[in-house]
This record gives structure tokens, C-alpha cells and sequence, in this order.
């Protein structure tokens, strides 16, 4: 006889729970969205000819990143691009030491290259920016690798860990104090390119579905690995309010 009321009283503590477990997470979700303002700025990281397709150094669904981009874009009032411009003979590509092959390593002064295919040489189509990339709004094309005996994969600081782009001092003089980072390749010029920006004092983001990866011998997990251990934010190009 006192076993219905019980019964009845546990089923209803057990839908209320659910009820305001999905009311209270309705909220919160909302909230996470990701509103860029005028100390924001988006990175878009070596969206070249290289890297796509027909490119010299293709990165697998490269092309996918343009779109995803082009949207994004519109969410920025702060944009700089980047672009990989290596000299002919560069110090990154395995045909500048005999019996080299691309994708091995070789040491240099600074430490561990990975050796290239050539690619992206100064003024050629192959370094251009890809032709579907609409950036109208980009303020500032920024360069490098552009010295023949050092790489450099991060848009701040050169191989050598001492060589300024010259990124830092300009985000900072534009009072930017966030940064996005979207592009090629997730695991070598967008991750080092966020993991400067951090060691510069921005709070970075890496928007994922915005990157791809050439994910060489594990590179692509090792570099989350490392981003989140550097405090880089993690998101996708949904977190971020529409333009
Ligand atoms: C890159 C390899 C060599 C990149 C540039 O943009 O991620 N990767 N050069
Ligand atoms: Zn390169």
C-alpha cells in the first residue's frame, strides 16, 4: 500500500532531474559562442597553391579550409595573412643535399629540419595565395622562410628561435590581444605559428575545422599535444558568432 506513492515520487524526482539537467545546459551552450572584437585578429596561415591540390606540397583536403575561411572572415575586423616564401635551393628542401629524400630529416644549426619537397619559391604561381581565398579586408601579407639557410614554419619567430618576424610587434602595436589561427598545415605552420603567439602573450585559439594536416609520423596529435600544453584554445568555426 505505501509502495505506489514511493514509486510514483521516484519516477518524478527522476524526469525533473533530466528536465532541468537540458534547461540548464541550454544556456551555458549559448553563451559559448565566440564574438570577435576590434583586439581580435584572424591568422590564415599559408593558404597557397603549394599546399592544395596541384601544388608542390599538397595537404590532404587542403581546398576544404578556403570556404570555412571565407566565412570566418567576415566575423573579423582584423585580418593577416601568411604566406611560405622560400629562396630556390632553400635550406628546407631535401634536393639541396644529395641523396636526400623528401620527408626525411636532416640537423642544421638550429636543430631537426624535416626535408621537403621544393616549394612555395618566391614569386612563383606555386606560392601564390589559392585564387577562391576571398581575404578583401586582410590588412597585412606577411612572409617567411624567406632566408635560404633557415625555416621558418611560425608567422612570429624564425627556426632559430631568436630571428623576429616582426608579427609580434605589429599585432601589439594594433592592440590585439587575441588571436585565431586557421590555415596550413594544422601541424607544422598553424601549430608553430600558435605556439609563438602564446609564448608572445596573446590568448590564442586554433580553429580546426579551419586547418589540415600533413600529419607526418604522428606530427598531427603530437602538435595538439603540445598547443594544449601551451594553453592554445581548441575550437571549430561554429564556436564563433556569425558575421
Ligand atoms: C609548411 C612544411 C613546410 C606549412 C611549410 O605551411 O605548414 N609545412 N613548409
Ligand atoms: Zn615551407
Amino acid at each position: 500500500m505505501h509502495d505506489i506513492p514511493r514509486r510514483t515520487l521516484l519516477k518524478a524526482t527522476a524526469a525533473f532531474g533530466l528536465v532541468s539537467g537540458l534547461g540548464l545546459a541550454m544556456p551555458i551552450f549559448a553563451a559559448t559562442k565566440i564574438k570577435p572584437d576590434g583586439k581580435s585578429a584572424l591568422i590564415v596561415v599559408d593558404v597557397q597553391n603549394c599546399f592544395i591540390d596541384g601544388g608542390t606540397l599538397p595537404v590532404k583536403g587542403g581546398a576544404e579550409v578556403v570556404p570555412v575561411i571565407n566565412k570566418l572572415a567576415g566575423s573579423f575586423g582584423n585580418i593577416v595573412v601568411t604566406q611560405d616564401w622560400h629562396t630556390p635551393g632553400h635550406a628546407s628542401f631535401a634536393s639541396s643535399y644529395p641523396g636526400k629524400k623528401p620527408f626525411e630529416t636532416t640537423r642544421l644549426s638550429y636543430g631537426t629540419q624535416v626535408l621537403w619537397p621544393d616549394h612555395c619559391v618566391q614569386g612563383t604561381d606555386d606560392a601564390a595565395l589559392d585564387k577562391d581565398l576571398k581575404l578583401p579586408t586582410a590588412q597585412l601579407i606577411i612572409r617567411k622562410g624567406f632566408h635560404k639557410d633557415m625555416d621558418s614554419y611560425s608567422a612570429f619567430e624564425e627556426a632559430d628561435h631568436k630571428t623576429a618576424t616582426g608579427l609580434g610587434g605589429y599585432l601589439k602595436q594594433r592592440g590585439i590581444k587575441k588571436v585565431f589561427v586557421t590555415g596550413l598545415a594544422t601541424d607544422f605552420c598553424v601549430a608553430w605559428t600558435a605556439m609563438d603567439a602564446r609564448k608572445a602573450g596573446f590568448e590564442v585559439y586554433v580553429i580546426e575545422d579551419a586547418t589540415r594536416a600533413i600529419d607526418l609520423n604522428g606530427s598531427l596529435a603530437a602538435a595538439w599535444k603540445q598547443m594544449a600544453a601551451k594553453g592554445v584554445k581548441r575550437i571549430q568555426s561554429a564556436d564563433i558568432e556569425s558575421a
